[in-house]
């Protein structure tokens, strides 16, 4: 089988455009340079001709993200499409971050506004560590059966693994105020489930990290990422704005998207099968 390791530039820009047709292009050279059957050839290089036609992009999501079919099983992980996207809004996330994160799956936080309306908030893509989720997967996972795999996600938001959630902003009027809001209640009950205790000096350690002069924009990128050691790095737009160590807000920030009750289910089940397919390899 023909290896592709990264056999185009692979460049993020600070606020990549949605439907970047680069990136289509690019996977649909990978799709071909693999030499794979005519229709996901096909798929890939209409996608990349007209990116905004919703059926060939849904085909595409279908072709990048089922990576058990035959032809996706004979590639590793470096040879993945270099984004996907994500299907409700189109954002595209790379499928590789910092060199060693891969993408497990992608979502949409939405907010309701006063119980009238729901906004689309920001696209969120969930990356774990390769070498960290190999490790996992193999010490924990390898010996046991199919049905004793339960769990999966519980043990990636526990485990010290270096993992990082991708958010880019979708909603063009978000103020630092309705995001600490916002934090305050979303990561505030999180803190109070899992910490039990009174946690407000650890939320406002978080909180006080965004400047009021901070803009989001609409196509902000923000990197919310675990780093060794439980350590909470924030970034926009590639510049570092904080770093708190506390296992429990990691854990809290994690369980937002692959928690119990995580904004969005489908990402959630998303990242399991990922994890499961991995397991497979
Ligand atoms: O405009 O009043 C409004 C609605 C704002 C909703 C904001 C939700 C913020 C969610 C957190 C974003 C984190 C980057
Ligand atoms: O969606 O409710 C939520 C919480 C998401 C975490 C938001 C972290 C925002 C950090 C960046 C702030 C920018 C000033």
């Amino acid at each position: 089988m023909v290896s592709l390791r990264f056999p185009f530039s692979f460049s993020q820009p600070p606020n990549p455009r949605h439907r970047s047709s680069n990136s289509f292009s690019a996977a649909a050279t990978a799709f071909s340079v693999a030499a794979v059957s005519g229709a996901a050839v096909a798929a890939a290089v209409a996608v990349s001709q007209n990116p905004i036609n919703p059926f060939l992009q849904n085909a595409f999501n279908f072709f990048s993200n089922h990576h058990s079919s035959p032809f996706w099983a004979s590639l590793s992980i470096a040879d993945n499409p270099s984004s996907v996207s994500e299907s409700k809004t189109g954002v595209l996330f790379p499928s590789i971050l910092n060199d060693s994160r891969q993408l497990l799956g992608t979502g949409l936080r939405k907010k309701s506004v006063l119980g009238l309306k729901n906004i689309d908030v920001y696209a969120f893509g969930v990356y774990a560590d390769d070498g960290d989720l190999k490790r996992l997967l193999s010490e924990k996972y390898g010996k046991l059966s199919f049905s004793e795999r339960k769990d999966l996600s519980k043990d990636l938001m526990e485990a010290d693994i270096c993992m990082t959630v991708r958010l880019q902003i979708v909603y063009s009027r978000l103020s630092i105020r309705s995001v600490r809001n916002a934090f305050e209640e979303s990561v505030g009950s999180r803190l109070q489930k899992l910490g039990g205790s009174d946690n407000k000096e650890l939320l406002h350690r978080f909180t006080s990290q965004f400047k009021d002069e901070y803009k989001i924009p609409k196509g902000s990128v923000i990197d919310l990422s675990r780093e060794r050691g439980h350590v909470l790095r924030t970034t926009i737009d590639g510049k570092e704005v904080g770093n708190i160590q506390s296992q429990l807000l990691c854990r809290s920030i994690l369980d937002l998207y692959i928690g119990e009750d995580p904004f969005d289910r489908q990402a959630k089940e998303k990242v399991e099968l990922k994890l499961v397919s991995l397991l497979q390899k």
